[in-house]
């Protein structure tokens, strides 16, 4: 058998793009709140000042903060053993500055997570997914100020303290590394250069500066998260969490090779490394040099980030893409740069599917840190046809992850220590790319469609009983 036997099968949401109740029992407002539907076409606006009329994704979400009973106990008949959610700031912390945290929020996840061990489902918290309060933007710029340090810590210190033995494990920020390219700069960090004025999402105003400064404030908080939580609980366990882009050089031709290296270096290590082994890489500096920046630190971080190394070691996997030194062949790939690859087909948002870049990543992961793995994310995100008897017949979808897995139990016979899987969207939830209900990754349906309509129903897709029985086989029968 491939996996291991308390391998934690799963799935993976993030509060703002499932919960909804955006304003509800004293809950702030976050990055996320701001952003506009849309669609692979039509991108989604970040509104400073929301506008009336227009259509807001997170408000709603699908409603799992009043429905999280009926969603956990389907996660538990598909036989769940991990349930990896995130915990919005700003129902803890509204503002993001306050003293003392906010009651009501401390307790709803007090009751997601009870819910789960009610189940023997292990809950995995993601600290910070995309959803920095919007009132730190405002304050300070959020990360590109070294105060956002303090309110992060006070945000972990509230919520390590009051779920101490009822949790093991957390993650300090998804996707890390979507900071290294422009697209990461506001949902990740909270960075916004015009507070007045709509911006289109894929039209950031760029700051390099801004971007990297930020990264190393945010490297300094998670250290100090894995200090504290150590501190606090001496069981729990904290993993980073990076999108992992696996890639390859378009030809071999070695200037190929070394771009691609380089993009590696850049996208792929530069956040882990510093995570996983408290240094930065021997590269870095090219990387500020080349891009013109410097990087601010103060005396003792360097100590701090040595003490503060990641436990394990979590990444989302969904595509790949290649890198060609002639600039003229590049910008046909994926959403994070890079070129299509010839032998790959690609979903129907672009995004080119690589099972066995899965394997190469797993790999390449462990072979560089040695630590436990984690697929936090992974899935197909697809456009579903409802029948009318209600049934759902997603075989692209079990195709997708069936390859997959296969790909991870052979990653486990290379020598990698993988110690679980959480599909990404395990429950129908909006996009976070494109802000739309319509590009799907669940095994269960959400009734509720990007016109405003639907009444949330919950429905299993075929894709939840062949979950099911994979995880009753422990990965056996795909
Ligand atoms: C990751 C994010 C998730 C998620 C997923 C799928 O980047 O961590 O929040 O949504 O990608 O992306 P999308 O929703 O854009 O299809």
């Amino acid at each position: 058998m491939a996996f291991r036997k308390d391998f934690l099968w799963g799935g993976a949401t993030a509060a703002n793009q499932c919960e909804g109740a955006w304003d509800r029992d004293g809950k702030g407002v976050s990055c996320a709140d701001i952003c506009t539907g849309g669609s692979r076409i039509s991108p989604k606006r970040i509104t400073p000042v929301l506008e009336e009329g227009t259509f807001y994704p997170s408000h709603e979400a699908i409603r799992h903060y009043d429905r999280f009973r009926e969603d956990i106990a389907l996660f538990a008949e598909m036989g769940f053993k991990c349930y990896r959610f995130s915990i919005a700031w700003t129902r803890i912390f509204p503002n993001g500055d306050e003293a003392e945290p906010n009651e009501a929020g401390l307790r709803h996840y007090e009751e997601v997570i009870d819910e789960c061990r009610k189940y023997g489902i292990e809950p995995l918290i993601t600290i910070s997914h995309y959803e920095v309060p919007f009132g730190l933007t405002k304050k300070c710029n959020a990360w590109a100020s070294r105060e956002m340090i303090g309110y992060y810590l006070n945000f972990c210190r509230a919520i390590f303290t009051r779920y101490k033995g009822k949790v093991r494990y957390w993650l300090t920020f998804n996707e890390i590394n979507s900071l290294t390219a422009p697209m990461g700069a506001f949902l990740n960090a909270g960075l916004l250069k015009d507070l007045t004025n709509p911006t289109v999402f894929t039209q950031q105003a760029d700051d390099p500066q801004e971007r990297f400064q930020a990264l190393h404030h945010m490297f300094v908080a998670s250290a100090l998260a894995v200090k504290l939580a150590h501190e606090i609980d001496p069981e729990y366990r904290v993993g980073n969490m990076m999108l992992y882009s696996a890639s390859y050089p378009l030809t071999c031709e070695p200037k190929d090779v070394i771009r691609n290296q380089q993009y590696n270096q850049e996208m792929n290590y530069y956040c882990t490394d510093v995570q996983a082994r408290g240094i930065y890489p021997s590269y870095a500096p090219r990387i500020w040099r080349e891009k013109g920046i410097t990087v601010e630190m103060e005396p003792g971080d360097e100590e701090i980030l040595r003490q503060g190394t990641v436990d394990f070691i979590t990444f989302s996997y969904y595509m790949s893409s290649c890198q060609s030194a002639d600039s003229a062949k590049m910008g046909a790939g994926n959403l994070l740069g890079g070129t299509a690859n010839p032998y790959l087909k690609a979903s129907d948002w672009g995004w080119q599917i690589d099972p066995e870049g899965l394997r190469y990543s797993l790999n390449e992961l462990y072979d560089r840190y040695q630590k436990p793995l984690m697929v936090v994310e992974n899935g197909l995100g697809a456009r579903d046809t409802l029948e009318e008897d209600g049934s759902i017949h997603d075989e692209y979808r079990i195709d997708y992850l069936r390859r997959h897995i296969r790909e991870m139990a052979l990653a486990v016979e290379d020598g990698v220590d993988l110690m679980g899987y959480t599909p990404w969207g395990c429950i129908d939830l909006v996009s976070a790319s494109t802000g739309e209900y319509e590009k799907r990754y669940g095994f269960i349906y959400v009734r509720r469609y990007d016109d405003g309509t639907g009444d949330f129903a919950r429905l299993k897709k075929d894709s939840f009983y062949w979950y099911q029985r994979v995880i009753a086989t422990n990965g056996e029968e795909l």
